[in-house]
């Protein structure tokens, strides 16, 4: 691969200047914007794709003014089997706005085409055969192996051909609760093989979760393991599943087929809980299939897989997304935001559970023939120089992590960092939650020696790649700042009323026109899908974010405006805590909200009204805690239990959470106009419990 010996970037600002602003809509979030410009040096502007901001806003211009013709050009890399309806020149079809009646997304339809069989065959068909698709590092150092694009189209032909056998067909949907083992990802494209609809259920989640999606969607078929060491700890992922079907079996749901894959490194087979007739061992079935499996050509509108993701209020919204433009958006924002180059070693450390383990630990990168690495374990474990062992170990020239680890990096200094030597590294990405400006600047000179591009990559579940992201090489990146619009992203921040903003604004974060990874609605649910993204601003897409526009056109996002908190990038509704904690017998009410986090971003704070005469205790406020991760999964468990004799309410009974996340800022004096409220003294009775 072509290493580039790069030199320090030129601040081609020297003015370090540090504004804070508030944007307009979200009134508390606050970012921090660092005014200095950062650029990669020239030899590395050079060789990137997009080398100029020219060339960008050249390409940019065509994508938006005519996406017919731009996406039609980058579709035609790829094979389809049969070619997509041209009408009158345009490859899709879109309604944006609720007014001119239903919201419809459609790209390439008509097109017949297999997003397996572009990941993996395209690949193996070019000589690629030998090469290593994926480098699999165990959560143990020293457990570890490597599969070629050759041996990955076996092992997926297998799980097709197993799961061809149980009778899943085109269209039935597959849940997969899994580890980050070698077998998630081949699980999933052998879904794609077969035009089975995967969905991904985090294996972090809880019984209650997996049931509450499988309640949903209905699969024929789940995937699983018996279980997962995670750092020191163990985790079974079994008995969890088998809470899971028995939940779903009472609400009358039955899975006739769970098959579970022997983990052999994090427990043992005579250990694992078994259901006769329904569970079986991926080792008895899989090995034996043929590895020769037919490829199933679907409508590039055919659905490809659906992603649970926590909303605002009510149960999770099953995300679906289709064949044909997810992938070509995933496939080419990979190669543009991280400017890859073939040959190219690839690291992303999200887990398959969640979005970006699907278009770019997956599918992105996999249609782009880039070597990937997927890790089975934690940052820290065995020590906090895990991360750049690894690097050092497959020669990772990519490297995409989230905010909050680089924070929980950050903390442990920079010996760990120094120990490696990351000559290797050559682009740094982010995801999940806004990077502030500290963490950026150690990610860029201590991870990145001040010499790798820092791809700020914002986007979400729904928009299934990246929309606002840098293009290492092509401008100069600010810290905490996303930069621009990818090709054929309309972004548009309006003020409260829907209007569009110009210029330098702060406001709602929307999108004017569809893009080819639009998802295409919430899974049997369509009004949920019209009413939450598109009925608030019409005419637009609300992504549900703040946003900030600088006078130099820079977007900075500013985090969510809805009652989504987002700890450690992952996403989780305070209406999802608030339940959780209600189904606790002496909890009478809750309300959650979020507050700053110095390495989780945010942390969930949690305001508990408990049944009248309980006394407060801690071993309560532990079973209240308890109830959250049985209800929703660990990561979801609050930090903070503040008790409330009440809770601000205004006068027809909503609960004032302005006030509460002021008070869980502990900014007292900051609460505002209280006057409104049915009982203003609450208030005072909260806050003489803080920290209670
Ligand atoms: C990809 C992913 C989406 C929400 C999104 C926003 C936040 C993600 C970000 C970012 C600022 C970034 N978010 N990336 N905020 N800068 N680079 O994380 O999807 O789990 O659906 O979360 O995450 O608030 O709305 P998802």
């Amino acid at each position: 691969s072509s290493q580039v010996d790069l030199t320090s970037v030129l601040s081609v600002d020297t003015r370090y200047k540090t504004e804070t602003h508030a944007a307009a809509s979200a009134g508390e979030q606050v970012v921090e914007e660092t005014q200095v410009l950062f650029e990669a040096n020239e030899e590395f502007r050079k060789n990137a794709l997009v080398s100029s901001t020219e060339k960008y806003e050249e390409m940019y211009k065509q994508s938006v003014e005519d996406p017919d013709t731009f996406w039609s050009e980058i579709a035609s890399q790829f094979h389809w089997e049969k070619k997509w309806d041209v009408t009158d020149g345009k490859v899709h079809t879109e309604n944006f706005d609720v007014r001119k009646g239903p919201i419809k997304v459609e790209w390439f339809k008509g097109g017949k085409t297999n997003i397996c069989y572009n990941a993996l065959d395209r690949h193996v068909e070019a000589g690629r055969a030998n090469d290593v698709a994926m480098f699999w590092e165990g959560n143990e150092p020293g457990y570890d192996s490597s599969v070629t694009f050759g041996n990955l189209l076996d092992l997926v032909s297998q799980v097709s051909n197993y799961l061809r056998s149980v009778g899943v067909k085109k269209g039935d949907a597959v849940v997969i609760y899994m580890p980050m083992l070698v077998e998630l990802p081949v699980a999933m494209l052998a879904c794609a093989r077969i035009g089975a609809i995967h969905s991904v259920v985090f294996a972090g989640f809880s019984a209650d979760s997996l049931a509450q999606r499988i309640l949903d969607c209905k699969p024929k078929v789940v995937l699983t393991a018996n279980g997962v060491m995670r750092g020191t700890k163990f985790i079974n992922l079994k008995t969890i599943v088998d809470d899971a079907l028995k939940q779903a079996k009472q609400e009358g749901y039955t899975v006739e087929t769970s098959v579970v894959f022997a983990n052999e490194v994090a427990t043992k087979k005579e250990e694992t809980a078994w259901v006769e007739g329904r569970d079986i061992w991926w080792q008895d079935v899989i090995p034996s299939q043929s590895t020769k499996s037919e490829v199933e050509w679907v409508d590039a509108e055919d659905p490809l897989f659906l992603l649970y993701t926590s909303g605002s209020t009510g149960k999770p919204k099953g995300v679906l997304h289709s064949t044909g433009g997810y992938m070509v958006y995933t496939a080419t924002t990979f190669k543009h935001a991280f400017d890859y180059r073939p040959g190219e070693v690839y690291w992303c450390t999200a887990d398959c559970g969640w979005i970006t383990g699907h278009s770019y630990l997956t599918y992105g990168p996999l249609l782009n023939g880039a070597t990937v690495v997927n890790f089975e374990g934690v940052p820290t474990y065995p020590d906090a120089g895990r991360c750049w062992e690894i690097v050092d170990k497959y020669n990772v020239n990519i490297f995409y992590t989230a905010p909050t680890a680089i924070r929980a990096l950050m903390r442990e200094g920079d010996k760990p960092v120094k120990k490696h030597s990351r000559k290797s590294l050559r682009v740094l990405g982010s995801v999940g939650e806004p990077i502030n400006p500290a963490a950026w600047k150690w990610y860029y000179e201590v991870v990145g020696d001040s010499r790798c591009p820092i791809s700020d990559t914002w986007w979400q579940t729904e928009t299934g790649g990246f929309m606002i992201t840098p293009m290492p090489g092509g401008w100069p990146l600010k810290p905490g700042s996303a930069t621009f619009p990818f090709f054929g992203v309309q972004p548009a921040i309006v003020d409260e009323n829907g209007k569009e903003l110009h210029g330098e604004c702060s406001g709602y974060l929307c999108v004017k026109a569809s893009w080819p990874s639009t998802f295409r609605t919430l899974f049997g649910d369509h009004p949920r899908y019209e009413t939450t993204y598109f009925a608030p601003f019409k005419g637009f897409y609300f992504s549900g974010d703040g946003c900030h526009r600088d006078k130099d056109g820079y977007y900075w996002l500013t985090g969510r405006v809805d009652d989504v908190i987002n700890v450690s990038g992952h996403r989780i509704g305070s209406a999802e805590v608030e339940s959780a904690l209600v189904h606790h017998p002496l909890c009478a009410e809750a309300a959650v909200v979020g507050y700053d986090h110095e390495v989780k971003g945010q942390g969930i704070y949690a305001f508990v009204t408990l049944v009248e005469g309980v006394e407060y205790s801690d071993k309560l406020r532990k079973d209240l805690i308890a109830k959250v991760r049985s209800q929703i999964g660990p990561f979801a468990a609050p930090d903070i239990i503040h008790w409330a004799p009440g809770l601000p309410k205004t006068r027809s009974g909503k609960i004032m959470r302005r006030i509460l996340r002021k008070i869980a800022a502990n900014q007292i004096d900051e609460l505002g106009d209280v006057s409104t409220l049915a009982d203003p003294g609450v208030v005072e009775q909260l806050i003489e419990l803080r920290d209670k």
